[in-house]
C-alpha cells in the first residue's frame, strides 16, 4: 500500500526540517507533503531542504483541519500518515513503529502519543486521542463531512469515523517524543490564550454533535502496544 505523510505546519522553522527528515526516513513512507499556511518564518524553505513537497496556502484561509485536507487532496496515497510539524525528538524508528500495525492490517488507525512520563502515559493511552501523529486509510479522512473540517477538532472527527465504523485502533507511546506548545512558540500570555481557545473548540465539539458512544466504541476497538 502506498503511504504519504501529510504534515501541517505554520511557523515551525525550529522543528520542521527534522520532522520532514524523520518522516522521509520512515520505511513505509513514499513522500512527505508539508502544508504551510502563510508562515512568516523559513518553514517552507526548511521543509524543502529536508526533502518535502511544500504546498503553500494563504494564512487567512488557514486551519489545521483544512491544511490536512489540502495535503490529502494533493496526493493519491491509499494510506495517510499525519505528523505535526512541531514534534521534538521524533525519529524514523518511531514512525516505523507507528505504521506497523496499520501496514500489517492489525488496525485501521494507529496513533502515537507523546511521552508524558511513567505516571501519565497509561492514562493518556486510554484517553480519546487528540494526537496529530497517526496513520489511517485515506477514506477515513475523506469520510469526514466538509463542514466538520474545523481547526483543532479534526482529530476528534477522525476518531468519530473510526468509532462509528467500529474499526480497530492501536496506540503506543513514542518514547522521548514531545512537541513545542503554543506557550513555547508564542510566549506565555498569547500562547495560553490560544491554548484556551483550542480547548474551547474541542469542548464545543464534545458538547455539540459528537456522541459520547463514540468513545465507548473507540475503546472497544482499542489495543495498546508497548
Ligand atoms: N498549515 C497549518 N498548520 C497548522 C495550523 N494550525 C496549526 N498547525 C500546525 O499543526 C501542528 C499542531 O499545532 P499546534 O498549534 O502545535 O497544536 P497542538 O500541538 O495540538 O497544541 P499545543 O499543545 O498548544 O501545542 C503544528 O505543526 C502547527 O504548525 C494552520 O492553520 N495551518
Ligand atoms: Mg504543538
Amino acid at each position: 500500500m502506498i503511504i504519504d505523510c501529510v504534515m501541517p505546519a505554520r511557523n515551525e522553522a525550529l522543528t520542521i526540517e527534522a520532522n520532514v527528515v524523520a518522516a522521509r526516513g520512515c520505511r513505509f513512507v513514499r513522500s512527505v507533503i508539508v502544508v504551510d499556511d502563510g508562515s512568516t518564518d523559513a518553514t517552507g524553505a526548511l521543509a524543502e531542504a529536508g526533502g518535502a513537497r511544500v504546498l503553500r496556502r494563504e494564512a487567512s484561509s488557514g486551519s489545521k483541519a483544512l491544511a490536512m485536507a489540502t495535503g490529502v487532496a494533493a496526493c493519491d496515497a491509499e494510506g495517510i500518515l499525519f505528523v505535526d510539524g512541531d514534534c521534538t525528538g521524533l525519529t524514523s524508528v518511531h514512525l516505523d513503529q507507528l505504521c506497523e500495525p496499520f501496514v500489517e492490517g492489525v488496525a485501521t488507525m494507529s496513533v502515537g502519543f507523546f511521552d508524558y512520563g511513567w505516571f501519565w502515559n497509561p492514562l493518556v493511552r486510554r484517553w480519546p486521542p487528540i494526537s496529530g501523529e497517526r496513520i489511517m486509510p485515506r477514506w477515513v479522512f475523506e469520510a469526514i463531512p466538509e463542514e466538520k473540517l474545523q481547526g483543532y477538532t479534526i482529530e476528534l472527527r477522525i476518531n468519530e469515523v473510526i468509532a462509528e465504523h467500529r474499526l480497530e485502533t492501536t496506540v503506543r507511546t513514542m518514547k522521548g517524543v514531545s512537541h513545542r506548545t503554543k506557550r513555547d512558540k508564542l510566549g506565555f500570555v498569547v500562547g495560553m490564550r490560544r491554548t484556551v481557545a483550542m480547548y474551547r473548540e474541542l469542548l464545543g465539539v464534545l458538547r455539540g454533535d459528537l456522541r459520547w458512544r463514540t468513545y465507548w466504541f473507540y475503546l472497544r476497538g482499542l489495543s495498546i502496544r508497548r
